[in-house]
């Protein structure tokens, strides 16, 4: 069904997307190449929520040549009226021949009719080209647009004996300068960073993204949001004047309890304070998800302490584990790179499968899911 033409001309589709890997949010990353002849007659990606979607940029680029092209783009074009007009219609309308999809759009209001309507239309469609590149760019819209929640990254700097900290809960500084830019992608290109206030106590982060310190800047700077940054604080301890607070962008302090004094002063610093149902041992994730999923996140960075981290494996709630880790020793009494104390037999072992492992730097990058 697919040629290697088809092929390499998806892959090209699938570059483009990666383009605006860190601007579209809360939308998809899509791209879109149009060829007639052999010779591509328009090239196009979505940018940003509201702007044109990749097919249009694509279809402007090429004007009356798109007239008889096959059109390859990395996500079903959508079927509905959103921000913007259907680009089904508008590939119709353009009188393309032919329409290759990566996948089909998860997004319930779409689903399909994209690509029916195309084929309704009178046009040759077909979709499944490089579906596992095309997945793996949009892992937290796949994520909100069919389980209700987003895509849940955990990062966790380690030394080789698995220590995340001293005793003394001394922390910083484990891995090396390429291992912390590399962490900068990672919250450029997520909805929201989750911490805990024992963190944010500990180490005083900022979780912004600055790109004006990369080595390596792929885009332009000011193609980067500020990530969410979420705050769990069941008692309100965070200090009105940390620098995840303070810093650009958006910061959200979760609770679990009602204290209207600190609300206040948090909320005058500039963050916002909400209260979600909690335990003894913390904020009930689950609801941190349904409300992270309303507010449209799509992948998530979890960057906390052995805690936090521990709760969201407990519970099952992770996608990924980053774990770089350093070439050094920090000895026995220093901090696990989990907290999961109630393991106590190999069958209650949470099993993970290997997904990348790579050096960054003087460090590992280890990536694992769940197996
Ligand atoms: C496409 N091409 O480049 C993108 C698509 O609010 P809107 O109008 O921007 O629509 C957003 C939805 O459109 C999004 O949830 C997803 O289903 C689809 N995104 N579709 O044909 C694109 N970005
Ligand atoms: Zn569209």
């Amino acid at each position: 069904m697919f040629s290697l033409r088809d092929r390499q001309y998806m892959a090209r589709a699938l570059q483009l997307a990666r383009i605006a890997l860190y601007t579209t949010d809360p939308n998809p990353r899509v791209g879109c190449v149009l060829v007639r002849d052999g010779q591509v007659v328009g090239e196009g990606y979505h940018v940003r929520a509201g702007e044109p979607h990749a097919e249009r940029n694509a279809l402007a680029a090429a004007g009356e040549q798109a007239r008889g092209a096959t059109a390859y783009v990395t996500l079903e074009p959508c079927s509905h009226t959103g921000r913007t007009g259907p680009c089904a219609d508008a590939l119709i309308e353009a009188g393309v021949s032919r329409v290759v999809a990566a996948m089909t759009d998860p997004n319930p209001q779409v689903a399909g009719q994209g690509l029916q309507r195309i084929a309704e239309a009178g046009i040759q469609v077909a979709s499944g080209l490089l579906e596992d590149e095309a997945r793996a760019l949009n892992p937290g819209f796949i994520s909100r647009m069919t389980r209700q929640r987003p895509y849940i990254r955990i990062k966790i700097a380690a030394s080789v004996d698995g220590r995340t900290a001293m005793a003394s809960g001394e922390s910083q500084w484990i891995t090396g300068p390429a291992a912390r830019e590399n962490v900068q992608h990672l919250r450029a290109r997520s909805s929201a960073v989750i911490t805990g206030v024992g963190t944010v106590l500990a180490d005083r982060p900022s979780y912004t993204v600055r790109p004006e310190q990369w080595t390596r800047r792929p885009y332009p700077g000011d193609w980067v949001r500020q990530p969410l940054r979420v705050i769990l604080d069941r008692t309100l301890r965070t200090p009105p004047d940390v620098p995840v607070v303070s810093a650009p962008g958006h910061c959200l302090v979760v609770a679990g309890e009602h204290h209207p004094g600190r609300q206040n002063a948090l909320e005058s610093a500039g963050a916002e304070v909400i209260q979600l149902p909690a335990s003894g041992s913390g904020i009930d994730l689950q609801q941190l998800l349904v409300e992270l999923n309303r507010r449209e996140c799509n992948e998530v960075l979890v960057e906390c302490g052995a805690t936090l981290a521990g709760a969201f494996v407990r519970e099952g709630l992770f996608d990924e584990l980053v774990v770089y880790m350093a070439p050094a020793l920090l000895g026995s009494s220093a901090r696990p790179l989990l907290g999961l104390p109630q393991l106590a037999s190999m069958s209650e072992k949470v099993s993970l499968k290997w997904q990348d492992v790579r050096q960054v730097g003087e460090d590992l990058r280890l990536t694992l899911v769940p197996a």
